[in-house]
């Protein structure tokens, strides 16, 4: 009798875990679905050459979508950054840091992100940076930290998500840091103690960003709150030409 009560309970705590793992696997089917997928890997370079405009702003294909996109940070250390998707079509819309973050962003106090094609393959990578704010002597680091390897979606989805162990991180921009042409990841990072430090995260052809903290080159030491020089003279200008004059304005059809 004790056998066969057994094996009922066994049973019965069987199909509770059935239920639990399909249970689970809705709400992760749900996630995907309400946030989108990252963007198919491309089969071929990106039809649409990256530039930039007149008035400085990146634009590119970052969804793989065939529409041309555009990147401002007014801000420039990635604080205000901002992707207007499909530029001009009937499917234009708006993404800043937050939706760019994507869920696990949202209830952050900070969020910071940029966009280079870190890994050089011809797609714009993103970064995404956010957390609590820095408060006392220990440093405090950010719960997300991550490159996400382009095409991207508008939330933020790459082909491929690479940790990044930079350590308190507060403000981030694009700079050449080792004057390769290629595009490096300035850091503004809160150190201890009251200081701060830039720091530059080499792009890197493998990885997208070196994560060797050896590779790190220290370019100023600073207190107080302010981004040093560093970050002014940041920004996408170095790694990209002008848009010739059809560049900008030409989109596929909208329907
Ligand atoms: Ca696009
Ligand atoms: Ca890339």
């Amino acid at each position: 009798m004790g056998a066969v009560i057994a094996v009922a309970e066994a049973r019965k705590r069987q199909l509770r875990r059935g239920a639990w793992a399909a249970a689970g696997l809705l709400l992760f089917a749900g996630c995907e679905d309400s946030r989108g997928r990252a963007p198919l890997p491309p089969t071929a370079p990106s039809a649409v050459t990256a530039c930039l405009t007149a008035a400085g702003e990146l634009t590119a294909d970052v969804n793989n979508d065939g529409y041309r996109d555009r990147v401002v940070d007014p801000s420039r250390v990635g604080a205000r950054l901002t992707i207007t998707f499909g530029v001009g079509s009937a499917r234009e819309t708006r993404a800043g840091v937050r939706a760019l973050a994507d869920r696990a962003g949202e209830h952050q106090q900070f969020v910071r992100a940029a966009v280079a094609d870190f890994d050089g393959d011809g797609w714009t990578d993103l970064v995404v940076v956010a957390g609590g704010g820095q408060r006392g002597d220990d440093p405090i680091d950010p719960k997300i930290s991550e490159l996400r390897l382009g095409p991207f979606s508008d939330t933020g989805r790459g082909q491929r998500t690479v940790h990044l162990d930079m350590g308190a991180v507060k403000d981030i921009a694009v700079a050449d840091n080792n004057q390769d042409r290629y595009p490096d990841l300035l850091a503004y990072t809160y150190s201890g103690d009251g200081v701060y430090e830039t720091r530059a995260r080499l792009g890197d052809r493998t990885a997208g960003l070196t994560n060797d903290p050896h590779e790190y080159t220290d370019t100023a030491d600073g207190t107080g709150y302010d981004p040093p020089d560093d970050f002014l003279h940041a920004g996408p200008e170095s790694f990209y030409p002008r848009c010739a004059a059809g560049d900008v304005t030409a989109v596929p059809d909208t329907a």
